[in-house]
């Protein structure tokens, strides 16, 4: 299988230290892209994702309150927002993804760092008319982790365009060095028992923040920094799908740190606060020569 790219220039790693994101076109090869569509559609078949419509609606059922974009016409075919995580644990082909795909080689070099290990995946699909945002988060605030050197690698399966719902960066906010409480990526309400501020409302006051989305085709990989807030509208089309896969990796200076209220997985039950990064819960992906 021939990758298409296998190195970062020092443009896009200035590009990514200024602005907590960076666009890499490109990177994936054809067949990675058909494995990867494969393999999504493989698991919302087997409704290894959690529908995220259905949380929204339970959210406003119970009192609470969800986002809506009311960009996506009214009377448009409804579609639904499903987010799965952690198919590495399970699925060979998102560990191959995640494990022996150019990513980490990648965001070793923009993270400037001589070893990665894999934190986690996610699947992220909003089929046409999904009318459920992402709320702005941090990703930093559902990590058990801490460390400059962590970033998630967004790799779309389908070309997405603002209209489909790309994902919105607040250019720079990973150099405020704000924590953020986590919340429930259809509604801006934090999680409870989470600690740090409440996550401004960006998506209402657009004008006040530098926001930056991307165009982008499948074999382009977005990658931004755990600290920078970013979010996404719904899908407005009636009939192109969003599909994406997020790989997030963590750098050799990053170290567990329990955080109060953020959901915890059965497999880092073990972690305890200052310790290095496990092999059994966050194996390592790539190491320079000489690296540790
Ligand atoms: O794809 C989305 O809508 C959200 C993705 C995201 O926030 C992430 O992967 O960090």
């Amino acid at each position: 299988m021939r990758d298409v790219r296998v190195s970062v220039t020092e443009a896009e790693v200035a590009e990514y230290e200024r602005d907590g994101v960076v666009c890499l076109r490109g990177v994936l090869s054809s067949s990675w892209l058909r494995r990867m569509q494969a393999a999504t559609e493989r698991i919302l078949e087997q409704s290894g994702t959690v529908d995220m419509t259905e949380m929204a609606r339970s959210i406003e059922a119970s009192g609470g309150r969800a986002l809506v974009d009311t960009t996506v016409e009214p009377g448009a075919k409804r579609g639904r927002f499903y987010g799965g995580t952690d198919h590495w644990l399970s699925d060979p082909d998102f560990r191959d993804f995640a494990v022996t795909s150019p990513l980490p080689a990648l965001v070793a070099a923009l993270m400037r760092s001589a070893r990665v290990n894999l934190y986690e995946d996610s699947l992220l699909v909003k089929e046409p008319g999904t009318v459920e945002p992402t709320a702005f988060h941090q990703d930093l605030a559902y990590f058990h982790v801490e460390g400059e050197q962590i970033c998630t690698c967004w790799s779309p399966l389908d070309p997405v365009t603002e209209q489909t719902g790309s994902l919105q960066y607040v250019r720079g906010s990973h150099l405020w060095r704000r924590e953020f409480r986590p919340n429930l990526f259809v509604s801006s309400m934090p999680i409870p028992g989470t600690r740090g501020e409440e996550v401004p409302d960006i998506r209402s006051r657009a004008a006040d923040y530098d926001l930056v989305q991307f165009d982008t085709e499948p074999g382009d990989v977005v990658v931004h920094h755990a600290r920078t807030l970013h979010g996404a509208g719904g899908n407005r089309s009636n009939t192109l799908r969003r599909r994406a896969v997020s790989v997030r990796y963590c750098g050799a200076d990053a170290r567990y740190r329990i955080r109060e209220g953020a959901p915890m997985k059965p497999h880092h039950q073990h972690v305890k606060d200052g310790e290095v990064l496990d092999q059994e819960a966050c194996p390592v992906v790539w190491l320079s020569d000489g690296g540790t």
